[in-house]
């Protein structure tokens, strides 16, 4: 399958005063479209173009890097745009999803404070994740383009800590942005979604 870049699923000034429009407009229009450029040119004659978008990202890790890096940061981009939304995050976490992080994580609270040390722990880019890996809520953090995926688990949640998702509304104050990811913009509807199907 060749890769196409998603709309995004609200309009570029529904997340401001958290994520503005003029970082939508680059994040999205360039940076993403600029993966699924490169990766549909690196795809062609890589031998995977049969393979689903997931089976790309996992068969190309360590074998071909820079196909790697384009389709995992597509895979990582399509879901990051959902799990955004107006008026997220906060506590409202839905049922299923609050006992787990109770059971598995130590609660709310230690969540929230474990997936902003994640990003803020991340030297250079990447991203911050809530995965599912053996039945259990995990926080992980990857470097560049690189997912759960590739460690054997599935993503319920990620926060892109690369600089171009948060230079221009919050300089180099990352831990502020995670800070704003987490209790105004995720889409916990989205990640129950994502932990349903992991389940
Ligand atoms: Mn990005």
């Amino acid at each position: 399958m060749s890769f196409e870049l998603p709309d995004l699923p609200y309009a570029y000034d529904a997340l401001a005063p958290y994520m503005s429009a003029e970082t939508l407009e680059f994040h999205h229009d360039k940076h993403h479209q600029a993966y699924v450029t490169k990766g549909n040119e690196l795809l062609a004659g890589s031998g995977l173009e049969g393979k689903s978008l997931e089976e790309i990202v996992k068969e190309s890790y360590g074998k071909n890097a820079p196909l790697f890096n384009n389709a995992g940061q597509h895979y990582n981009h399509i879901h990051f745009w959902k799990w955004m939304k107006k008026d997220g995050g906060g506590t409202s976490l839905p049922g299923a999803l609050a006992s787990k992080t109770d059971s598995d994580l130590g609660g709310y609270d230690k969540f929230r404070a474990d997936f902003i040390a994640a990003g803020v722990g991340q030297f250079g880019s990447g991203w911050a994740w809530l995965a599912v890996k053996d039945g259990k809520l995990e926080i992980m953090k990857t470097p560049n383009g690189e997912n759960p995926l590739v460690h054997g688990a599935t993503p319920i949640l990620g926060c892109d800590v690369w600089e171009h998702s948060y230079y221009i509304d919050y300089r180099n104050a990352r831990p502020k942005y995670l800070e704003a990811f987490i209790d105004n913009m995720i889409n916990w509807d989205y990640v129950l979604e994502m932990y349903e199907a992991a389940s």
